[in-house]
């Protein structure tokens, strides 16, 4: 296999990516980044299948409106000469002084009707340039003082925001998905709905759950010190896998966006089987950026990279499909057990009796081995090519 990338790859990557310039909070830009329509023609280059980016991305956020126009069409241009989609749009709610305690959570009911105002100019950007889900990336979205920023009327706030844009994408009879992304920290000391789970648990109590699903990002997971892998599982068990970012970051550390899989081989692997195997159909998305050390040549390096590491994981997850040690360890590690199984699988009374008359040998439950340390060396070995 040669791991070169094509469109039915569905590998997609943000504007903000390929074009990070290389800030970080201690030192100056590195690079100067690129137009929009150089980046879809080079990542089209590459073999990926579109570009997401937030409104400022693209357009500037002092840009008057014959401005927008303008530079709208030229990216219109770009991607149909490229053969480029817009899969994702999102908006950015971070960057402005405005949004500097929260945007929809703000504490300033006029900083949260701007943000309102502007993100519903931004779903229309994305919807004109094709785009059928919409990301929520809430950076500003929580709090350093607890004191003044009431976690329960936060919610509130971006509940009813959320329920608000649910309405006026109905309204304008557009057809946009919306995934909430969480994050636990960075820029904010603490952001609301830090994990999977918590935006889950969060869009059960929107006005319309069902439009509404979520965006897991492999780094804010791992900041969080949770199991990405978990979190995705998850979010597909529960219909909610409506988008996903893919990248890497040392656990515990500030927000890396490495390129995917360049420090966490096993949970890359492990999310890429997933993926694949659970059927999921939406772009893999790369949200990563080039490390800061790096020139031009470096960007593309980086880009590269990503999608050759998710192709290679792909083959590696076939392989560990078809591998009959591997399978066999598997099989060798699952119990069944038809008559119990009849008795557990759902209650009645009789279930309930049977199982209580059950006589089991809980001494020979807690002997049994089973066989993890062999199956894992496999998979070990399996990854670093000796299988
Ligand atoms: C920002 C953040 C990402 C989000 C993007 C969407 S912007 O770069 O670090 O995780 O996905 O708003
Ligand atoms: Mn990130
Ligand atoms: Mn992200």
């Amino acid at each position: 296999m040669s791991y070169t990338p094509k469109k039915e790859d569905k590998f997609t990557f943000g504007l903000w990516t390929v074009g990070n310039i290389g800030r970080d909070p201690f030192g100056e830009p590195t690079r100067k980044g690129f137009s929009a329509p150089y980046m879809v023609e080079k990542l089209s280059q590459l073999g990926a299948y579109g570009v997401n980016f937030h409104d400022n991305d693209l357009v500037p956020i002092t840009a008057s409106a014959s401005e927008r126009d303008k530079i709208v069409k030229e990216f219109k241009q770009a991607l149909k000469d490229n053969g480029m989609v817009v899969p994702m749009a999102t908006t950015n709610l971070f960057t402005d002084p405005a949004f500097k305690d929260g945007a929809f959570t703000s504490a300033d009911a006029r900083v949260r009707a701007y943000a309102l105002q502007k993100t519903m100019n931004a779903i229309d950007l994305g919807v004109e340039c094709g785009a059928t889900t919409y990301v929520f990336w809430g950076g500003r979205e929580g709090s350093e003082v607890d004191a003044t920023n009431n976690p329960l009327e936060g919610m509130a706030w971006f509940r009813e925001c959320i329920n608000f844009l649910c309405e006026y994408v109905k309204d304008q009879g557009y057809t946009l998905k919306f995934a909430l992304e969480p994050k636990p920290n960075e820029p904010r000391a603490d952001i609301y709905l830090p994990t999977v789970g918590s935006a889950l648990g969060f869009i059960a109590t929107l006005d319309d759950p069902g439009m509404v699903g979520v965006n897991p990002e492999f780094a804010h997971e791992t900041m969080a010190g949770l199991s990405f892998v978990h979190g995705v599982a998850q979010a597909i068990d529960a219909g909610k896998l409506f988008h996903i970012d893919l990248n890497d970051q040392k656990m515990g550390r500030f927000d890396q966006d490495l390129r995917f899989g360049s420090e966490n081989q096993k949970p890359a692997l492990f999310t890429v089987k997933l993926l694949e195997d659970s059927g999921y159909s939406g772009p893999r998305h790369f949200d990563a950026h080039a490390l800061r050390t790096e020139d031009a040549e470096g960007v593309w390096a980086f880009a590269k990279g990503c999608m050759r590491t998710y192709l290679i994981l792909k083959e590696k997850a076939e392989q560990f499909n078809k591998d009959s040690e591997i399978q066999a360890a598997l099989a060798a590690y699952k119990v069944s057990d038809a008559t119990l199984e009849g008795y557990s699988k759902s209650y009645s009374s009789a279930n309930a009796k049977a199982l209580k008359d059950h006589s089991f040998d809980r001494v020979a439950l807690g002997e049994r081995g089973p066989g993890l340390e062999h199956l894992d060396q496999l998979v070990v070995d399996l990854l670093l090519g000796v299988r």
